[in-house]
Formats: structure tokens, sequence, C-alpha cells
């Protein structure tokens, strides 16, 4: 079959009467039951393989005009994706909303009871997680061949629930049901290796063979990732770990010692178990590194096999391939391709190296020093003795050029080398990233800006060129169309159609319609509506929305005093003529960080307190939704007056959140922190609450030594908010949180206070004026275009990957 001649398939009908005969045939020939008998599971099946054929469909033309094209590909290498929930995406991507609902009819169904059993892959933290998945759907939007690698966790993010106010995690066997969306591809199955030795090869001063002490398959499954209006479907490949056919020992078996018959299988198959639940501080647990090492292997032999069934030698590898590492959690993938180079393909190094430097490139995603992966020496000598080897090689020709450039510079040759030379030796993944690598970026201006002068200052000297800001971005499909689906119809209406959800940038034309009344009224409306929905409390409440990971640094804690001092104002002058707000957090913390999950109890032990109030409840109300995800925060962005982003200046490297609530007309109270900036100067620092210190003046305040006690000294109502945690008021809970505030205060929370206070008096002024707020919301709609990922794409592809759009005909 040529490929070029077309894929020679028989188009899947567009009809409701074709659409439902295919929803028949899957129930019949797929499911094996009828219409009698379908479960709701049953009704859910058929239809995901419905709509997934429609999808496959184009997967298929998009797979044959790339390889008649034979393009330049980019391979995303990502630990985690947050997919979100498949069903109504795809529904949306194939167009085939409406057909399903009428011919789920005839099974007598609706699609809101079968989007209930569309459960999201939580394959992810957070933030990271979250980009990568916004990222590919704009890779597939915009027509680049590309694809994500990552791993399929059995296990992903834990479901939170609170008991007694406190975060308790329970296992998420998130396809426990099985996913319908993924297709399982045992035969692109691959072999890794983990601990074991290296030996010489004979004649070759480089080339060493290893061999592996274990020996686990990798099995690939990959879902689809649709564009938005395009014909591309690209792919997203998940590697699942299995022990390989010898480790089954069959001996042992027929001896009864039936547990040590699968141990080995158990033990291969626990690599891809479950996701690591932390995002901020690295553990260095061997299994993590064992769950990097399984995602880049897998993937780098998958890259190979696919570059060599269209082009001869290694000559072109490089031009024809680019692999982003998001973050420093796959940059083994660096030294693993100068092994299968030199030790498997026989290049000489220097090629080798020339090739693998000019193949990948590194997004960085942080900026607290603990986030920073470094793994001991002793456990890379035992899990990867080859890699170890490489990464010494690496790190002594680098340092040469170090030397040449810096001569004599030993402490500049001790900070920068790639191994660390603290108490214990230890590998600093962010260096080898840096140096193995043709492009580094940070996530935001400001991001971009501090890893060039401060965590990786010496490398910029070095590589000035090196490193670039790509300004994070989300994609306007899930996060406005499907989420706000009420806001995307006015707006269409006022902007004429809908191709802003393809070129975002027409939001601006919204801003002649900032002073139109009737749509000021009916934007004011659709936000009630969103609202009324969400029922998390009262809808003429000004809604003031902190969603995201639990972690001082983004300061949750800023926002309980506020709600605290609150509380104590109305008590103080319950007839005063308060505006109502509902603040609504929702978040997980990462389970080991207690003092994250003690600010989750506290949170939850003050909305009781004012719950039970009969003076303050009536003006405050403090919500807690539970188990934070993507499917959960497509439900609570399109209600949220107030976007709260008050994190310490210099500690979030972008946000995404924020961007997500400034698009669907949420107003921001943040710092100069992250995008926060860029989001406050493309829609006017007039339209966003501005308060505290900038990253400059928080460090200046931490180098001259900070004293959280002065603050609390001479601020009565910061003094009296922390005395109420102290004296138990708020259920006896909250103490630790107090002693640190008053202790160290890390993120300078009660250095950030006052402003804090008097910035929320700002809002709550202009929220006594709907014209104004409305104006304001509407504004800041108009002018976050530019935070959507089709907007980042279309950066990464002009200025690190180099890659050009391949169309995918319709007709191929
Ligand atoms: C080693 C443990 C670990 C795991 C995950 C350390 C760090 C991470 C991630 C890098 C943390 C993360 O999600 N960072 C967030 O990335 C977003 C996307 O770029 C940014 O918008 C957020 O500011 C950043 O905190």
């Amino acid at each position: 079959m040529d490929l070029r001649q077309g894929i020679g398939l028989r188009r899947l009908g567009t009809t409701a009467d074709e659409f439902q005969q295919d929803l028949l045939s899957s129930l019949y020939y797929r499911r094996g039951t009828t219409v009698e008998s379908a479960s709701p599971r049953d009704a859910y099946e058929a239809l995901a393989l419905t709509v997934r054929d429609r999808l496959a469909e184009r997967r298929a033309r998009t797979a044959a005009a790339h390889f008649a094209s034979n393009p330049r590909w980019v391979y995303y290498l990502s630990a985690e994706y947050l997919l979100g929930a498949q069903l109504e995406q795809n529904l949306l991507y194939s167009g085939t909303g409406e057909l399903a609902s009428q011919s789920l009819k005839v099974l007598g169904r609706t699609l809101e009871e079968i989007e209930d059993l569309d459960v999201e892959p939580g394959l992810g933290n957070g933030g990271l997680g979250r980009l990568a998945a916004c990222l590919v759907d704009a890779m597939a939007t915009r027509d680049i061949p590309a694809v994500g690698y990552g791993i399929r966790y059995d296990f992903g993010i834990f479901r939170q629930s609170l008991e007694g106010g406190a975060q308790a995690e329970r296992p998420d066997d998130w396809a426990f049901q099985g996913n319908p969306w993924e297709f399982p591809a045992p035969d692109d199955r691959q072999t890794v290796g983990f601990y074991g030795h290296t030996e010489p090869v004979p004649g070759s001063p480089t080339r060493k063979s290893w061999v592996p002490g274990e020996i686990v398959l990798g099995e690939p499954s990959h879902m689809l990732v649709p564009g938005y209006r395009t014909e591309t479907v690209n792919i997203v490949r998940l590697w699942r770990a299995r022990g390989s056919e010898a480790s089954f020992d069959l001996s042992r078996f027929s001896a009864g010692q039936y547990a040590e018959a699968v141990q080995e299988a158990v033990r291969a198959e626990n690599i891809s178990k479950v996701l690591y639940p932390d995002d901020s501080t690295e553990l260095g647990r061997e299994l993590r590194l064992k769950q990097q090492y399984f995602l880049v292997s897998c993937s780098l032999r998958d890259i190979i096999r696919r570059f060599r069934l269209r082009n001869e030698g290694w000559d072109d590898f490089a031009e024809k391939t680019v692999i982003q590492l998001n973050d420093t959690h796959p940059t083994i993938a660096i030294p693993e391709l100068m092994r299968l180079l030199v030790d498997e393909y026989g290049l000489d190094w220097d090629k080798a190296w020339s090739i693998t430097r000019s193949t990948f490139a590194y997004t960085c995603h942080t900026l607290l020093p603990e986030a920073l992966e470094t793994w001991p020496v002793p456990l890379f000598e035992r899990l990867l003795p080859r890699h170890l080897e490489i990464i010494y090689l690496i790190n002594m020709f680098f340092l040469r050029e170090v030397e040449a450039r810096f001569p004599g510079d030993s402490d500049r040759l001790r900070r920068m080398s790639i191994i660390g030379e603290g108490s214990e030796r230890r590998v600093r993944m962010a260096h080898l990233a840096v140096v193995g690598t043709e492009a580094v970026n940070g996530v935001a201006e400001l991001h971009s800006k501090l890893l060039r002068e401060t965590v990786l200052q010496d490398f910029a000297d070095l590589w000035p060129a090196k490193f670039q800001n790509v300004t994070n971005g989300v994609s306007p499909r899930r996060f406005m169309k499907l989420a706000n689906p009420r806001l995307s119809d006015l707006i269409t209406e006022g902007l004429g159609d809908d191709g802003w959800l393809n070129d975002l940038d027409r939001l601006a034309g919204l801003e002649r319609l900032a002073g139109d009344a009737s749509f000021m009224e009916r934007w004011r409306a659709v936000k009630r509506a969103n609202k009324v929905d969400l029922a998390a409390g009262d809808p003429d409440s000004l809604t003031d929305v902190m969603i995201k990971r639990f972690h001082e640094y983004k300061r949750q804690q800023l926002k309980l005093l506020h709600v605290i001092t609150m509380y104590h104002r109305i008590r103080a002058n319950p007839a005063g003529d308060w505006v109502p707000r509902t603040v609504l957090f929702a978040g997980k913390a990462a389970p080991a960080y207690h003092a994250a999950k003690n600010i989750i109890r506290l949170i939850n032990a003050v909305g009781a307190t004012i719950a039970a109030d009969p003076v303050v409840a009536p003006h405050l109300r403090v919500v807690f939704a539970e188990n934070y995800n993507v499917t959960l925060a497509e439900r609570i962005i399109p209600a949220a007056d107030l976007s709260e982003q008050i994190s310490l200046a210099g500690k979030e490297a972008s946000g995404t959140g924020n961007m997500k609530l400034a698009l669907n007309g949420a107003i921001t109270i943040g710092t100069l922190d992250g995008a926060n900036i860029e989001i406050r100067a493309r829609v006017g620092e007039e339209n966003f609450f501005l308060f505290g210190l900038d990253a400059f003046q928080a460090a200046e305040v931490q180098i001259s030594g900070y004293h959280p006690r002065e603050h609390y000294d001479r601020d009565a109502e910061l003094k009296a908010a922390i005395d109420a945690i102290t004296a138990g008021t708020f259920g006896g809970v909250g103490r630790e949180v107090a002693d640190s505030l008053l202790g160290w205060d890390e993120y300078l929370t009660l250095a950030d206070y006052r402003s804090y206070l008097d910035c929320q008096e700002e809002v709550e002024r202009a929220w006594r004026d709907p014209e104004r707020w409305t104006r304001l919301s509407i504004l800041n709609t108009a002018h976050s275009g530019f935070f959507s990922a089709d907007r980042t794409i279309a950066d990464y592809a002009a200025r690190i990957w180099r890659v050009a759009p391949v169309p995918v005909p319709k007709d191929i």
C-alpha cells in the first residue's frame, strides 16, 4: 500500500443516521451487548469508540501525510500529562456533540449521565503536567508533527478527600474500568536495562558494552491528540512497565513459591505503578530515577525506530528530530542518546555529541532550589553504571571548555560542574540539561531573567545565546469553549464568529463592547449563571478563588490571614455594609508536606467557625472544594470573579491558572511574580489589583535579615489574626501555622500582609460598582489572548524547534 496514494479508507458517515449506526455497531460488535441490556458503561464505551473512530480516521490521514513529507519532528518528553476528561473534548474536536446526544436517545441515555463515566487520567501533579497537555493540544492545532512521550501510571495523582477538615489521600486507580481512549501497541514494546556493569570494547577508547542486571519491558499505548478545526491528529505515547517473559519463574511456581515466582514481574511493573505526588521537593527515591530512565529509554528507542523508517545513517537525525525536555525529569535522555550512538551504533564520541547536543532542548519550570533534582553518585553508579561513565566524560569535556574560557577560575569550575562535590557527590541534573542542550528556556519573562541572573548565571555567562524565554499558555478550547460555553457563545456573538478559538488575539475586539450596556448586562448574566451552576455560595457574592497546589510559596496562608481579619472586622461591626464574599480554595498538598497539610486543616477549621457564626456567616463563606483536578478547574474557573495569584515575588515560575482565570473574565489580585507581570502589562495596570514586594525587594528583605515578628508587633489586625489562631479560636487548629509565620515566615507572608489587605479594599471598592467591575472583567478577557498555548507553540516552533506546520490534506 503506497501511503502517498492516500489511506484507501472508506470515510465514516457524518449524518445522524450513519453516526447512530456506528454507535449501535460499536455496542453490538465491540461491547457484545444489545440496546435492551446495555449498561451506562456500555453506552459510554460504545460512544467513546464511535467518536474515537472518527479521530482515528484523521489520525490515519495525518500519519500518511507525515510519512509522505518526512518532516522534522518534535518529541515532547514529560514525566507528567494532565490530559483532562477526554469525551467532551473529542466530541468537540470531531464535531459530533450533537450527533452523540441525538443517538444516545436510542439507548435511553443522556450525554450528561454518560459524561460522568469519563474519568480523567490524573497522570500529573499540577502546572507542569497540565502545561504539557495544553502544549500537545496546541501542537496538533498548529499542524506541528509531534509526539508526546510519557508514563502510563496505573495509579495517577491521589484522590483527595477531607476527613475532619484534613486532607486524606486514596489511590487513584483511574483505568480500573478500562480506558476506551487508548490504543495499546504491544508490538512496539521496548527492552530497558538497569543495574549491572560495563565492559570495555577492544579497540575502542570510548565505546563500552553495558551488561544490565535487570531487564524490564516497556509497552506503549497511545492516546489521540486532535487539533481543533484542522485535520491533524497527533498522539501521546505512554509507556507501561511489564516483566519480561523470563521474569516469571515457573520452577518456583511449580515448587509452590507463588510469590517468589512472580516477584521479578511485580518488581518490573512497579516502575510505572504510581505517579510521585511531589511537585516541588525532590525525594531522591531510586524508583523515581528508574521511572525517569524507563521513560527515556523506551522513548529514545521509539524515536530512533521512527527516524529509521524514512532516513538512512545519522547525518539527518538532528535535522529531523528535536526533543523537548519538560523540566529535568527526562534529562537522563542526554547520556542515554550518547550511549545508544556510541555503544550501540558505533559512532565516535564527537559526532555523537554534536548530534545529541543539537537534538535536545530544556524547559525549566521552577526556581525553588529544593525542586532542582540532584542524584547521589552511588545510586547512579549502581542503577545506571554506563550513564555515569558517560556523564563523567561529558563533564570532563565541558569543564575543559569552561577552563579555556575562564582560565584558573576553580571556584567557577566547582560551581558549574555536573557533579556536585558537596558532603555527598551528586549528579546535578539541571547542569547536565544545560550542557547537553541547544536551548534552555524559562516559562515567563521574570522567571527566565532570574534563571539567567541567579540559579544558572554561570551558564548564561558562558552561553548567553542559549537562554531564552517562552511564556506559558493555555488551551482556549478546553478552558473557554468546553469549560465556559456560555461566555464562549457571547464572545462569538460579540466578535461575529468563533474564529477566535484558533486566533485568541482576536479577543481584543471585545474592548469596544466594554462600554456597551446590553453586552455588559449579558456578560454579568453569564458569570452569575456559572456561579449558580457551581453552587459554591451566594451567586451574588464576590467569588474569590484560590485554586492551585498547596505550597507555602504560593501563600494560601496569606489568603487565610485576610479571611480571619474579615472575620474580626465583621464581628467588630456586624451592621457594617460588608461586601458578601465567597472564598473558594481547592488544591492538593504533597502527602509528605506537613506544613501545607496544616494550612489545609486550618482553612477548613476557619471555614467551619465562620459558618457557625451567625454574625459573620451572612457576609463571608469559606469553601474547600475536594479533589482539585482538571475537571473541577473547568467548573470553578467560569464562576470566578477574583483570581488569587499571591505568591512571593520571584517564586512562581509562571502560573497558568492565572491565565485561565483572566481569560474567563476574573480579575487578578496578585504580586509581580511569574506571568502575573505579563498579564498586568497586557490587560492594563488599571485592570489589575497589584500589591506586595517585587522579586528584588523580596530578595533584599531576605538578605538584609527578615524579622516577621516586627510586622506582627506593629500591625494590630495582623496580631489579632495570628493571636486568634494561637488562642485556638478555630477549633484549636493551626498552631503550627502561626508558629511558622512568627518564627521564620520563609515566604514573607507577614511582610506583604498590610499591602494585601489594602489591595483587597481596592477590590471591594471596585466590586461595589458593577459597571466598573464588568468593564474590568471584559478588558481582562479582551487582552489575555497572548496567553494562548497556540502562541506559546508558535514561539517554541520559531525560536527553539525550528519546525514548520505540515498541513494534512482532507482528501489524502
Ligand atoms: C522533583 C519533584 C518535582 C516535581 C515537579 C519538582 C518540580 C516539579 C514541577 C516542575 C513543578 C511544577 O509543576 N512547576 C510549575 O510549572 C508550571 C508550568 O510551567 C508553572 O506555571 C508554575 O509556575 C510552576 O510552579
